[in-house]
């Protein structure tokens, strides 16, 4: 066990094992990448290396009459197998000489053999299934493949379907596990490789032989495990800490024109929602008196408020739109949002006067109207700038999860328990289909809880809907 942890931690060092942003074969970015050939430079790691896999095979009681090695990182683990232990050893070819004998295969074939498989790394397990296959081929036999690192997308289930037991010294799991342990990797970066490889399996779910790293990540996280994380922003960690609190992902979108009915819906609704939005231009009768009354029962029910402002102009102007006028929407609101489209400048100008309140701005990266330009590209680049301002920007609004960070919180708009739309464009998903189908995490709703005869009544539907979809989907990812 302590030559596994041993191992993992080299291999680590050498950079066998990098984690990052890679450009695979296929044309797939990764999150992590393996060069195992850089071991060759290292003589005691390889002589580590086929120590553990000529016992990995002595440990599954794989019996076999010769070894060979995938071309090429794997030969000269193949060759020291062989020579330390005396066995006769077959060189699989890559291209057939076009002279003298043409083989495939070097050595002595005893048709009937068995003849077991050495691999670095298996992903989907093809290139052993290439090799087997030459084997074969010339009468040979293949029962067992050993690799040193088994990367848990689909290799094991896919050689088992041709009768080849795959055994790994390494799975992607443990090497996680060990680094997170050791403090060489974050939990963000085991995260964000646990999830792709979950997302890239070529086969069969990943994570069925019980890694807690791996298990953790297939597991969904609770709103108050998120809020716990340290990469999460202060806004971010206080609004899940609510949601948590309150069992509701209800955001009311309290869009009416008058003072004293927007603070009624505050009252009435505040128990059992965890965001009350406002467009406070759209107030007749603004006054300052309305903002300090709100903010009142935003503390007595412990809601935050969202100007649902939607900066979108140079730093220099939204900065004093943020703070100044007749408004002063920094003084009263906890969060606000922000089109991207000026660039990074207007996410400096806000948060340089939101950051030392301890507010905390969502971007728009995907809107609810029918024929909404923020899509494909666009909502790319808008969460390449949330990353980039994570202090402040702590999610999106946008239709579904288009982040897979937990950190990020992610505002749906458009909803209502029935599907459909207005006569302007707008257009209504329902809150099951937004948190549990589409990943998000809190409902906006406005007309569906203001237009309705009971706004009580109403609100409660909404947020019993919107939180037992979101127990829906945590326990079914949990499975
Ligand atoms: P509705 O009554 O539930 O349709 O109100 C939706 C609210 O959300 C309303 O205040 C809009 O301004 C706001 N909204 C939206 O509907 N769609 C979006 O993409 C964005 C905001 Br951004």
């Amino acid at each position: 066990m302590e030559n596994i942890y041993d191992l993992i931690i080299k291999l680590y060092e050498v950079q066998a094992v990098k984690f990052g942003t890679f450009k695979l074969k296929s044309g797939i970015t990764s999150p992590v990448y393996f060069d195992l050939r850089v071991i060759v430079s290292h003589p005691s790691l390889m002589n580590k290396v086929s120590g553990l896999l000529f016992q990995c095979a002595q440990n599954a009681g794989v019996k076999f009459n010769t070894v060979c090695g995938v071309p090429y990182t794997a030969l000269p683990l193949a060759t020291i197998i062989c020579s330390k232990h005396e066995l006769p050893m077959l060189i699989r070819r890559k291209e057939a000489k076009d002279y003298g004998t043409k083989r495939l295969v070097e050595g002595t074939i005893n048709p009937g053999d068995t003849c077991l498989i050495i691999e670095d790394v298996v992903t989907s397990g093809s290139s052993v299934l290439e090799t087997a296959d030459v084997l074969q081929k010339e009468g040979l036999r293949v029962t067992d493949a050993i690799v040193l690192m088994d990367r848990e997308q689909g290799g094991s289930a896919r050689l088992a379907k041709e009768g080849i037991r795959l055994h790994a010294v390494v799975t992607l799991s443990k090497l996680l596990d060990v680094l997170l342990a050791a403090g060489r990797i974050s939990e963000d970066t085991a995260q964000s490789v646990c999830t792709f490889i979950r997302e890239n399996s070529t086969l069969e779910p990943v994570g069925q032989n019980g890694s807690p790293a791996v298990k953790k990540a297939r597991m969904e996280l609770s709103y108050g495990a998120r809020a716990d994380l340290p990469e999460t922003a202060p806004m971010a960690a206080r609004l899940l800490r609510l949601m948590e609190e309150k069992k509701s992902n209800l955001c009311m979108s309290a869009d009416v024109t008058e003072s004293a009915k927007l603070l009624r819906l505050a009252e009435e609704l505040g128990p059992l929602i965890c965001v009350l939005k406002t467009h406070v231009d759209i107030l007749q009768d603004f006054s300052p008196s309305v903002t300090e009354a709100l903010s009142k029962l935003a503390a007595k029910h412990r809601f935050l408020i969202f100007e649902d402002r939607k900066f979108a102009d140079i730093g220099n102007t939204v900065r004093q739109q943020y703070e100044g006028g007749q408004y002063q929407i920094s003084s009263w609101s906890h969060i606000i949002n922000a089109h991207a489209v000026p660039g990074p400048g207007v996410v400096q100008g806000l948060s340089a006067v939101g950051l030392p309140l301890d507010r905390g701005c969502l971007l728009i990266a995907q809107m609810s109207s029918a024929g909404s330009l923020a899509t494909g590209d666009y909502t790319e680049s808008v969460v390449k700038m949330a990353e980039e301002h994570s202090k402040f920007v702590f999610g999106f609004i946008c239709g579904g999860k288009i982040s897979s960070k937990p950190s990020f919180i992610h505002m749906t708009p458009g909803v209502k328990m029935q599907s459909g739309g207005d006569d302007l464009g707008q257009q209504y998903t329902t809150p099951d289909e937004v948190i549990g189908k589409k990943g998000s995490d809190l409902i906006i709703v406005g007309r569906g809880i203001v237009a309705a005869p009971d706004w009580v009544k109403a609100a409660e539907d909404y947020r019993k809907a919107g939180w037992e979809a979101y127990l829906k989907r945590l326990s079914s990812l949990s499975q």
